[in-house]
């Protein structure tokens, strides 16, 4: 039988509807983040990577709570207990206006509080998420040493029991809002295994230092913390949190944001080259009519919507609980690397006007270096599939 109907011509915007798939309450989630993204963050990012900061980050965790991005997927506790796919266009979202913001909301949603969610007693739920959620209270997490780094087993940090007290010393480094954190997740080896500890930053023997001077993820604090001595109650530790298991754990949740939102860094590249190339005339003509550039706009409308897919598929199967962590794997392996090939390609669109932060593509770029990097680098991602498919393990 012929159908006469006409489909509608690809949406360069969305060439494989992909939007089209989400439910109301998704799109609803879209709107809403796209819309905050647009009018209080995208106007300042350039300025705030340039000063390398954020300037009002206690501002901007209200906002983001304020908003129910704090913890949003998780149930309970002043939590908005959203699904995975929200979640994930959230991140998505934010990330098309830098991955320092959405860093912001993956450590403080999918780390500190996913932490806590996870392997924590009831008092320590009841006292830190609703706060966390709302803004009030900024957490970060404290896994990376400056000798374990993708070898989080090797971590010198170490938590002692001193009567019923615990006392931990040791360094973490890399800390994503460390200096500016009220409560600190840190992980040390017990004699138990690796455990998870809630540390409030104003404890004596606790300190953070800012690292100055990042190429990359400059809209973001980073810092290196340091435990002296640091005596904690019996009851800070995540009772809950056994083995390096643990945190691995939480880096599934955030992994799984920076899935969806490295489509969004792409989705901006590609967005930014498409519009670069019809205005930027060279040889009387629109460089968007020469066949190379084309070329380089369909390898990239292509990544954008290879990951979105790819999103999509991993989100859908956590939403209905069949998501392994090595599909999280696949999906941060395969969508950084298709954003870092688009912010590249649509870097070298945009000519000398493409290093300048007049225009999102190098800023997007550089940050990308570090999204390969953090939550796994590359290489641990690949070890990981590779495992997956062969039953081998290659990590040692
Ligand atoms: P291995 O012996 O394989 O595993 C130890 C135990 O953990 C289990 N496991 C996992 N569980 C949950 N989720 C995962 N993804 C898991 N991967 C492994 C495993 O089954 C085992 O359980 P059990 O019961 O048998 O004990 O451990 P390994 O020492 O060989 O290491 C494995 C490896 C290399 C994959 C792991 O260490 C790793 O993922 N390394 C990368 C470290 C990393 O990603 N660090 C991120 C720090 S946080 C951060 O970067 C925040 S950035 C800010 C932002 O997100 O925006
Ligand atoms: P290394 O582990 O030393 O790796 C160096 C190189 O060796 C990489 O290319 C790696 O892939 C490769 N390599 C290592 N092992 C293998 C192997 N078995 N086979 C093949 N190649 C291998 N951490 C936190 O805990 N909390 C945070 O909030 C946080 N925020 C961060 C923010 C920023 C801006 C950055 C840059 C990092 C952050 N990190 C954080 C740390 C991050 O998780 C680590 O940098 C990451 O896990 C890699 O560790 P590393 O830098 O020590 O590199």
């Amino acid at each position: 039988m012929s159908d006469s109907r006409r489909p509608a011509a690809p949406d360069p915007h969305d060439f494989l509807a992909l939007d089209a798939e989400l439910s109301d309450t998704e799109r609803d989630v879209r709107d809403a983040v796209r819309g905050f993204a647009s009018r209080e963050l995208l106007p300042n990012v350039a300025e705030w990577f340039d000063a390398g900061t954020l300037p009002d980050p206690r501002g901007l965790a209200r906002a983001f709570g304020d908003l129910g991005l704090l913890g949003m997927h998780l149930e309970g506790y002043g939590c908005g207990g959203s699904s995975a796919v929200a979640y994930g266009l959230a991140c998505r979202e934010l990330e098309a206006v830098d991955s320092g913001l959405r860093s912001f909301v993956s450590v403080q949603g999918s780390l500190a509080m996913a932490a806590i969610h996870k392997f924590g007693a009831e008092e320590q739920k009841g006292a830190w998420l609703p706060r966390m959620a709302a803004g009030e209270v900024v957490g970060c997490f404290g896994l990376t040493e400056p000798d374990s780094g993708s070898d989080p087993g090797s971590m010198r940090t170490r938590a002692r029991r001193d009567g019923t007290d615990w006392v931990l010393d040791g360094t973490k480094m890399w800390i994503t809002n460390g200096s500016v954190a009220d409560v600190a997740v840190v992980w040390a080896a017990t004699g138990e295994g690796i455990r998870g500890f809630v540390v409030p930053t104003d404890t004596p023997g606790f300190s953070a230092n800012v690292i100055h001077r990042k190429l990359s993820l400059r809209a973001s604090i980073t810092s290196e913390l340091v435990l002296e001595g640091v005596r904690l109650p019996a009851d800070a530790v995540l009772p809950a949190s056994k083995g390096l298991g643990a945190p691995l754990s939480c880096l599934n949740e955030a992994r799984y944001g920076i899935v969806w939102g490295a489509v969004g860094a792409a989705r901006a590249c590609y967005e930014a080259a498409l519009e670069y190339a019809a205005t930027r005339e060279q040889f009387g003509q629109p460089i968007g009519g020469f066949q190379l550039t084309q070329r380089k706009l369909a390898d990239m409308v292509v990544d954008v919507n290879h990951a979105g897919m790819t999103a999509l598929r991993i989100g859908r199967l956590k939403d209905r609980g069949d998501c392994h962590h090595n599909h999280v794997s696949f999906g941060k392996f395969a969508n950084v690397a298709a954003a870092q090939r688009v912010a590249r390609t649509a870097r070298g669109v945009h000519g000398a006007n493409g290093i300048t932060l007049e225009y999102p593509v190098m800023r997007h770029m550089v940050n990308l270096e570090t999204v390969a990097t953090y939550e796994g680098t590359e290489e641990i991602h690949a070890l990981s599939i590779g495992q997956a498919v062969t039953g081998i393990s290659a990590f040692r």
